[in-house]
């Protein structure tokens, strides 16, 4: 994995220090896509290709590619935080995970503006390229500083959104919205934050942080407590203390 995501991240480092000439195009309202992410996710798949033929991909810009090993699948978002990236905010990240039948056994963001390398495997734990992460280990909501993704044009449910953050900001010491799903969820592994939420999210902006949060010791489940955070595309992720609080807290605002 490292290996593909230093490839691509050699290219999007000159990218990013051209991004004004960057080629860009709309994937809906406010869902740019840019010749970077094509580049990063054409080098991912051609690197992990040659390391494990045969394995499947779900790719944000290509979709879905069978393999013919139909046990293993790469879940990738060459550049998530791509509008950060166009409007040249160092916040960007490159999210490869590695599924095995229904599970994720392996996961690495790679944050290429500030080459910081989260990854993890399925009982190995959770790291910050050598170091070894933990979730914060805070109890109290008022002590909490969350993460969240906020909803834009055309995306998402404004109406529910804005209750939760009404009811979510009444009770913890901050709010951040930074951009990017996988840097958020890395955050809440290394403990810089100490949650984050949101919903109408891609599975390739998740799954590997998925991983990565629950082998430095955290919660995540969706809003309703399920497991099926990649088909339900919401997200609820802290220690366990704070997950089970801030779950009711969200649910209770959108449902009073
Ligand atoms: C983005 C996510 C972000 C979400 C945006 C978008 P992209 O991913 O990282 O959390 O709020 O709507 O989905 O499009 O930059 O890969």
């Amino acid at each position: 994995m490292y290996k593909a995501v230093e490839k691509a991240a050699y290219g999007l480092k000159r990218d990013f220090g051209e991004v004004e000439n960057l080629q860009v195009s709309m994937k809906g309202p406010a869902d740019f896509v840019s010749a970077a992410d094509h580049r990063a996710e054409k080098r991912l798949r051609e690197e992990l290709e040659r390391s494990r033929p045969g394995y499947g991909f779900l790719l944000e810009e290509g979709g879905e590619v069978k393999g013919s090993d139909p046990e293993h699948r790469w879940i990738i978002d060459p550049l998530d935080g791509t509008t950060n990236f166009l409007h040249g905010i160092p916040h960007f990240a490159i999210s490869v995970a590695l599924q095995k039948g229904d599970e994720i056994i392996a996961g690495m963001i790679y944050d290429v503006a500030k080459d910081e390398c989260f990854w993890a495997e399925k009982g190995l734990g959770a790291f910050l390229d050598n170091r070894r992460l933990r979730v914060s280990g805070r109890r109290r909501m008022n002590e909490c500083v969350l993460a969240c993704g906020v909803p834009h044009l055309g995306h998402g449910d404004h109406a529910a959104f804005e209750k939760q953050l009404h009811s979510v900001m009444d009770r913890c010491a901050g709010v951040r919205r930074m951009g990017a799903a996988s840097l958020d969820l890395a955050y809440v592994a290394a403990g810089r934050y100490d949650g984050y939420w949101e919903s109408h999210i891609n599975a390739w902006d998740i799954a590997a942080g998925l991983l990565i949060v629950t082998e430095a010791g955290g919660y995540v489940r969706d809003i309703n407590g399920g497991t099926n955070m990649l088909g339900t595309g919401s997200v609820v992720a802290a220690n366990d203390y704070i997950q089970p609080v801030l779950a009711k807290t969200l649910k209770k605002a959108i449902t009073d």
